[in-house]
This record gives C-alpha cells, structure tokens and sequence, in this order.
C-alpha cells in the first residue's frame, strides 16, 4: 500500500475511533474498542471501503501505533475526544517529560498550566525530540519541561498509552520550565 493510502486509513481511524464514530453509526464500548466487521461495515457503507488486509497493514506499520488491533476488535491507544475509559493504570513517570507546543499558546499556559483541551488528557512525550515533532504540527515548535517526577510525589496521577505517550490530567504551571 502507498504511503497517501496508509494516511488517509489513519486519519480515517483517527476521526471514528476518537472522535466520531456517530458519523459512521459505530458504537464503541466503554474502553473505546469496536468489532473489527462492524468497523469495516460501516466504512464502506459510508463510501470509505478498507480491506481487512488493509487494516492490519496501517495498524502493524504506524508511525506511532495509534491502534491495537485483537480478538477481533480494534481501538486507538490515546488521543479521544468522546468519552472512554481505557483502563490504564496509574504508572510513576520518568523524572522529566516534555510537551511540544507553540509560541502562541504560551501566555495562556502560564497562566494556567497545560489543559487537555479538546482530548481527555494532557499529552507528554518521553523525550524532547518527539515533543518538538508534536509541536511542529501547529507551527515553530517550543518544548516544556514538566517536572513529572516532583509533580507525581505530589500526588498527581500519570498514565502511560499503548504507544508510549504519558497522559496526565493537568500540568499546573509550577512544575513546568519554559525556554
Ligand atoms: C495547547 C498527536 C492554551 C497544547 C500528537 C497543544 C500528540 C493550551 C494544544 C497528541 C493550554 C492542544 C496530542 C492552555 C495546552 N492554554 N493552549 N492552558 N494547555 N495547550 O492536539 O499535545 O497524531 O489536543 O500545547 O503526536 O498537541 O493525534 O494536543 O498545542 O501525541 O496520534 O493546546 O496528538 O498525536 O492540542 O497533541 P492537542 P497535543 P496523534
């Protein structure tokens, strides 16, 4: 499969397995997972058919495994909107994350630390590289240091997805460094 193909199914997954699985009339269950032929049913019945062949082929081979794929069911790893638990446990983090963001969005986060905004979570990167990638998405990236170590002695809960990303439900700006 080319790689404009892989996107378009990941973007695809993204919107109706996070976001808006109403559109295409799927229902996912509490922790966010749906029946792989349901999931496919409902695709080519809204004009978007994807081979099953096809679906574990961009789930095997994203960049960011966005997706787990077993016992016939699928879900994505993190980034939702509607309202599901996925069950992750509370988890110590490493003593520093990073978060990617961009210069316009730095007086508010000053003020009031890092909100989940439009997600379920803050979402915090293991390392500075993939930070700067997260915030290049939304223009000239600046990373910040979360002090993840302090902030979990404090009693914040931490929680780590399938694909590596660090959740947390509010970073107050006392334990973040900006550059
Ligand atoms: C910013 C992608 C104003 C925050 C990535 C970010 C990631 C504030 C934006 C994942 C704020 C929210 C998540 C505050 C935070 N005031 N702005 N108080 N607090 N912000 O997309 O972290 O490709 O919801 O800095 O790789 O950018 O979807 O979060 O710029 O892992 O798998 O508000 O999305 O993964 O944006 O990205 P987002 P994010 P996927």
């Amino acid at each position: 499969m080319d790689e404009r193909r892989m996107t378009r199914i990941s973007k695809y997954l993204a919107r109706h397995l996070r976001h808006d699985p109403h559109r295409i009339g799927l229902v996912l269950d509490p922790a966010g997972w749906v029946e792989v032929d349901a999931l496919l049913r409902a695709a080519a019945e809204h004009g978007f058919p994807i081979s099953a062949g096809e679906l574990r082929e961009v789930v095997a081979s994203n960049d960011k495994r966005r997706y787990t794929l077993e016992d016939g069911r699928i879900r994505a790893n993190q980034g939702h909107s509607v309202p599901v638990d996925l069950g992750l446990p509370v988890t110590e983090p490493p003593e520093v994350l990073y978060h990617g963001t961009v210069g316009r969005f730095l007086a508010a986060i000053r003020d009031e630390g890092l909100r989940p905004m439009s997600r379920h979570h803050v979402h915090l990167s293991p390392d500075r590289e993939t930070a700067t990638r997260v915030g290049s998405r939304r223009g000239v990236p600046v990373v910040l240091v979360v002090a993840a170590g302090p902030m979990h002695r404090d009693g914040h809960p931490f929680r780590r997805s399938a694909n590596g990303v660090w959740l947390a439900d509010h970073v107050p700006p006392r334990y973040l460094r900006f550059p």
